[in-house]
């Protein structure tokens, strides 16, 4: 169950460590989500980061508020940190002389937005600028390593953070694979990512953790069936599985044993 899910006994059982918190551009000391939902402020459109619009908090977790754009539909919510750069102060963008854009797909006539613009602030209840935290600075190297546990966000299911490893290193990017999830959601990032957090970030900011995903993971080239006898690769035991111990139970789906499981949400 999601509750039982310990960072302590997943290590010991996979003889793994976590990250230093130094490795990550995360503040040592979390600062509070003073957010209310229904609250107003100025987010940079993550479609076209350089337009910066009017954004509704629509919900909370731990400190990290779901933001949907005044004028955009409910598809495109994201989810943003207290102290993240992609958000300010109503007034801010207009005090640097810039002008508040329509997201990108504002559902109205383009010439609606002026008037759409004034009524939208007008009855809206702003965000005080206090909330808005400083982003914490970025580590100046990368100091990652293959192997090392860490909270990541899904980027396909954003407002999820899952166990990760860091599956490799390159320059400034490593990749960040998912516990138990073969490959289905791994990712690419830098080093300073915004999306990724030191073990036990989730319980200190009250934000829920996934437990890992029950599949094996495999290397992606091995063959099936499993007991072949093919090397596990550096991957595979990062899980705490080994393919020497029994294996769990696959999950039943449609399709050839072995694929990716399909996404359920
Ligand atoms: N229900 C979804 C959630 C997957 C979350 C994986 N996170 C790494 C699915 O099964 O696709």
């Amino acid at each position: 169950a999601k509750e039982t899910f310990s960072w302590e006994e997943y290590l010991k059982g996979s003889s793994s460590t976590p990250a230093p918190p130094c490795c990550f551009r995360q503040s040592r000391v979390s600062p509070s989500n003073d957010f209310k939902v229904g609250m107003k402020l100025e987010a940079h459109d993550p479609r076209n980061s350089t337009s910066v619009c009017i954004a509704s908090v629509m919900g909370l977790a731990g400190m990290r508020v779901r933001l949907r754009l005044d004028g955009s539909d409910n598809t495109n919510d994201f989810w943003r940190l207290v102290d993240s750069s992609d958000i300010q102060a109503v007034g801010t963008c207009e005090k640097a002389g810039g002008m508040l854009q329509p997201p990108l797909g504002f559902r109205m006539n383009a010439s609606s937005w002026p008037m759409f613009l004034l009524r939208t602030l007008s009855r809206a209840e702003i965000a005080p600028p206090t909330a808005f935290k400083k982003e914490p600075v970025r580590p100046s190297q990368n100091n990652f390593r293959a192997g090392m546990k860490l909270e990541a966000v899904d980027r396909k299911n954003p407002y999820l953070i899952c166990p990760a490893t860091i599956g490799e290193v390159k320059g400034d990017d490593v990749f960040i694979t998912f516990d138990g999830w073969r490959g289905a959601f791994d990712y690419w990032c830098k080093y300073d990512s915004r999306d990724i957090f030191p073990v036990g970030w989730c319980l200190i900011t009250k934000h829920s953790l996934q437990p890992p995903g029950n599949s094996v993971t495999l290397p992606k080239s091995l063959p099936i069936p499993a007991w072949s006898p093919a090397k596990p690769s550096q991957r595979a035991m990062q899980s705490p599985y080994r393919l020497s111990a029994p294996l769990p139970p696959l999950p039943v789906r449609k399709g050839v044993r072995g694929r990716r499981p399909k996404s359920q949400t």
